[in-house]
């Protein structure tokens, strides 16, 4: 069963049920589809288009490059991952990242989702992309995919982290990754130097039925996991832009206000963690 609580099932009918054009009109410029948000600084002049049609175009295309920026930084965080080793995708939404991953290493990859509608989205995208073979999504649950242990090199969770439990999920990632293997994240997390979580962050869960952690949260996880940073970089200052450009975009939420309050006042932050397992 992948889905284990009346939680998961709120989350699982939220992503069934998201169509979101900055999600969907994003991919459709290269056909990688994220869920997740971009890194890197933008190109003001797609504001300078000649008209209101080549203006919203060019910011498409721009959002886009930039949220496939942060999956390309995440994946070079990776390690040395040749085409015999596996990867998992915890948490793989319609599947770009894991596409772009065995597209730069050339392995396996497995994807997992609790959401039927991404699976098959993504199992799509596999097949278009020809990578079917070495790139599958399994409607699965992060914390009990029921695969091998010690079977992946490579895990990463780009912002998917703040659906489950850290503990749960670190105590299941240690079980499945090789000795020496690598975990990545990218994610949100507020910043405990001000104590709780601030009402933009509350507001930011509410959003998405999630349940932000702390920074301290994630190093504590890990530590009890078998799992030792080797890298942590704070990306707060860089994913701002991308807020700002989206924040004037055609394909508003109405989260974008919150994301640059969030972030501009401290008490939220953007951060790559990668750990060895030991
Ligand atoms: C973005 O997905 C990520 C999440 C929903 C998890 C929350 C992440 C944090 C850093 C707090 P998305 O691409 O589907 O979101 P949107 O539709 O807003 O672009
Ligand atoms: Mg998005």
């Amino acid at each position: 069963m992948a889905i284990a609580s009346v939680y998961q099932n709120d989350v699982a009918n939220y992503w069934n049920a998201e169509r979101n054009p900055v999600n969907l009109r994003l991919g459709d410029v290269s056909g990688i589809y994220h869920h997740h948000y971009g890194i890197g600084a933008v190109d003001w002049s797609v504001l300078d288009a000649a008209d209101d049609a080549a203006r919203d175009e060019a910011i498409i295309t721009e959002l886009h490059r930039l949220e496939n920026a942060q999956a390309r930084l995440l994946l070079s965080h990776l390690g040395d991952i040749r085409p015999e080793h596996r990867l998992l995708d915890a948490g793989s939404g319609r599947g770009g990242s894991s596409i772009m991953a065995n597209s730069a290493f050339g392995c396996r990859v497995e994807g997992v989702s609790i959401s039927q509608t991404q699976v098959d989205f993504a199992n799509d995208q596999a097949a278009r992309h020809n990578v079917a073979d070495r790139v599958r999504f399994h409607l699965k649950n992060m914390l009990d995919t029921g695969f091998e242990a010690g079977g992946f090199q490579a895990i990463w969770n780009n912002e998917s982290t703040m659906y489950v439990v850290l503990d749960d999920l670190f105590a299941a990632h240690s079980r499945l990754l090789a000795r020496g293997g690598r975990y990545v994240t990218i994610t949100g997390c507020y910043n405990d130097v001000y104590g709780l979580p601030s009402r933009a962050v509350s507001t930011i869960n509410a959003h998405y039925v999630c349940d932000i952690h702390s920074r301290s949260a994630y190093f504590r996880a890990m530590a009890a996991n078998r799992l030792v940073p080797v890298n942590v970089i704070d990306l707060t200052a860089d994913t701002i832009p991308y807020w700002e450009l989206r924040q004037k975009s055609s394909v508003t939420t109405g989260i974008e206000s919150t994301f640059l309050e969030a972030y501009r006042t401290g008490g939220f932050q953007y951060l790559l963690i990668a750990a060895d397992r030991i």
